[in-house]
C-alpha cells in the first residue's frame, strides 16, 4: 500500500481526476490511499492567511512557512518522502516514476503564487519534482500527474489486459500502432500480419514498428533504451530503408 498525502490550498481540484476508473478502483482495493489536507486549515490568524508579500518587494506573493510546516508535521511519518512540485525540480520520467512506486509514503506539497518560502525547501523538502518545462498556475495538476503515473506502476493497479510491462517507455522506447474493429474503416485497412494469428510474426512486427516510431519521432530516446542485439539489427535496417527512401525522394 502506497499512501499519498497531498498538501494544497485547493483540495477540491483533486475530486474528479482521482475518483474515476483505475485510480478509483486502486483506492477501493486499498492498493493506494490519497489523503488531501488543506494548508489553510493550518493557518493561525483570523483570516487564515497562507501567503504574504515577498521580502525585497515587487515579486508577487509567496507561501508562508508556518502553515506548510504545520501541515507537514500533521502527516508526520519518519519514512515519508516529502516532495515539492516545482519547475526547478528533476523532470518526472518513467525511471523516477518506478522509483517512487517503491516507496510507502509520499507527501506532495502543491505551491501557488510565486512559490514557497525558501526555508520550506531548506528544512522540509527531500526532493523537488517538475512535470516538464512549462509554467503552470500551481502544483496541483503536477501532483495529480505524479499520483497517476506512480499508482499505475503498483502491482495490481493495472489489470493484465493493460499491463505496464507492454507500454510506451517501459523499455525506453515508444509504443507500436494499435488497431481494432472494424477491419476496414472508410477504405482504410489493418496490417495483414495482425489478422494472421501468428503470434511470433505479430511480436516481430510490433517490435519493428515500435523501433521505427521511436527512430522517426524521438530518436534521442534510443541512446538510453534497453535494446537487444536483434533490436540493433532492426534499427540498422530501418536507417538503411530511410536513407534509401530519401535518395528515391519518397519522404
Ligand atoms: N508550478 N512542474 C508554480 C509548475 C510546476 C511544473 C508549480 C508553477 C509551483 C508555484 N510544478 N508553482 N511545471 O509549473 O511542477
Amino acid at each position: 500500500m502506497l499512501k499519498f498525502d497531498v498538501l494544497t490550498i485547493f483540495p477540491q481540484m483533486f475530486s474528479g481526476p482521482l475518483d474515476e476508473s483505475i485510480l478509483k478502483r486502486a483506492q477501493e482495493e486499498e492498493l493506494i490511499e490519497i489523503e488531501l489536507s488543506n494548508i489553510r486549515d493550518f493557518a493561525t490568524d483570523k483570516h487564515s492567511q497562507v501567503d504574504d508579500y515577498s521580502y525585497g518587494g515587487g515579486a508577487g506573493m509567496v507561501m508562508k512557512p508556518g502553515p506548510i510546516f504545520r501541515a507537514v508535521e500533521s502527516v508526520n511519518s519518519k519514512e515519508a518522502e516529502v516532495i515539492l512540485m516545482s519547475p526547478q525540480g528533476r523532470v518526472l520520467e518513467q525511471d523516477l516514476v518506478c522509483e517512487l512506486a517503491q516507496q510507502q509514503h509520499l507527501v506532495l506539497i502543491c505551491g501557488r503564487y510565486e512559490g514557497v518560502d525558501e526555508r520550506i525547501r531548506e528544512e522540509l523538502i527531500d526532493r523537488e519534482i517538475s512535470i516538464g518545462d512549462y509554467v503552470l498556475t500551481g502544483g496541483e495538476l503536477p501532483a495529480m500527474v505524479l499520483i497517476d503515473a506512480v499508482s499505475r506502476m503498483i502491482p495490481g493497479v493495472l489489470g493484465k489486459e493493460e499491463s505496464a510491462v507492454e507500454d510506451s517507455f517501459y523499455q525506453g522506447i515508444l509504443d507500436y500502432p494499435h488497431y481494432t474493429r472494424p477491419r476496414e474503416y472508410q477504405g482504410l485497412g489493418v496490417p495483414e500480419v495482425l489478422l494472421s494469428g501468428d503470434h511470433q510474426r505479430i511480436a516481430e512486427w510490433r517490435r519493428r514498428a515500435a523501433l521505427k516510431n521511436t527512430l522517426l519521432n524521438r530518436p534521442e530516446l534510443l541512446a538510453e533504451a534497453e535494446l537487444s542485439a536483434e533490436d540493433e539489427e532492426i534499427l540498422a535496417e530501418l536507417k538503411q530503408e530511410f536513407l534509401k527512401s530519401v535518395e528515391d525522394g519518397v519522404e
